[in-house]
């Protein structure tokens, strides 16, 4: 898996259905093309292990040590993985402590095509709280997929968060779920094996709202009775 640290220039933002960067004022840039890009914002109570998952996707370490910056001084990075043959990125963003202070800006929720709500397996009130935190995701990150990550998988605690549990929490929510793990960043336990899921269920989604568009687009030049498309959904509806 290659890796590379990302920094969005400012004023840059990524467009996941055209795979480049368009202006924030909406103008699209010409440079720029790639693999297509996805970008996760972590979410979730201080102390549930967002730094900590965020380092085992930057470099596959782990401290002990609550609160520990970011050596390098990011909360942004990107790794590379294979869908169905084609590279696909996932930028990871930290919130580097700022829940702690209530407050985080809407530029962390911006252009995220994914929020992992993560919880402490061994913490139930870590988990009761993340209908909350989906409130913020739906109102400031629009259309964003919402994944749940219970982790501490490698602790023992009699009143664990159980299977029961995440049903019932994934029907209130109107099963807006795509997605549910348990892992350990302790041990690294299904870590990777989760951010490979996410890639695969971001970039599938993605690639039906490319088919769809490509079907709704009709070419210049190309008028709807010439148009394959077009003469199919004519041919089948008389
Ligand atoms: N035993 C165990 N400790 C963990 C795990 N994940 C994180 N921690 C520890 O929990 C504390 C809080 O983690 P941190 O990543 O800073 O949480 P954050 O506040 O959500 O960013 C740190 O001391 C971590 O070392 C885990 O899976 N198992
Ligand atoms: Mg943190």
């Amino acid at each position: 898996m290659s890796q590379e640290y990302c920094l969005v220039a400012s004023g840059l933002q990524y467009d996941t259905l055209n795979n480049n960067y368009r202006q924030k004022n909406g103008r699209r840039l010409t440079m720029a093309t790639g693999a297509p890009t996805y970008k996760i914002i972590l979410c979730g109570e201080y102390g549930v292990g967002k730094s900590s998952l965020f380092r085992r996707f930057m470099n596959d370490t782990f401290s002990m040590e609550k609160g520990k910056k970011s050596t390098i001084g990011l909360d942004q990075a990107s790794q590379s993985f294979q869908v169905g043959g084609e590279e696909v990125k996932l930028t990871l963003w930290d919130t580097g402590g700022m829940e702690r202070m209530s407050f985080i800006g809407q530029s962390y929720y911006r252009g995220a095509n994914a929020a992992l709500l993560c919880y402490s397996i061994n913490n139930k009130e870590t988990f009761s709280i993340l209908s909350q935190y989906i409130l913020d995701i739906v109102m400031n990150a629009e259309g964003a997929k919402i994944f749940l990550c219970g982790n501490f998988a490698d602790c023992e605690a009699e009143d664990r968060v159980n299977d029961a549990d995440i049903e019932n929490f994934t029907r209130e929510c109107g099963n807006v779920l795509s997605g549910s793990y348990q892992v350990s960043c302790k041990d690294g336990t299904s870590v990777k094996d989760m951010f490979a899921d996410m890639a695969r269920v971001l970039h599938r989604e993605n690639a039906k709202k490319m088919t769809l568009r490509k079907d709704l687009v009709i070419q210049p030049g190309v008028t709807p009775e010439d148009d394959d498309i077009h003469k199919k959904k004519c041919c089948t509806s008389s």
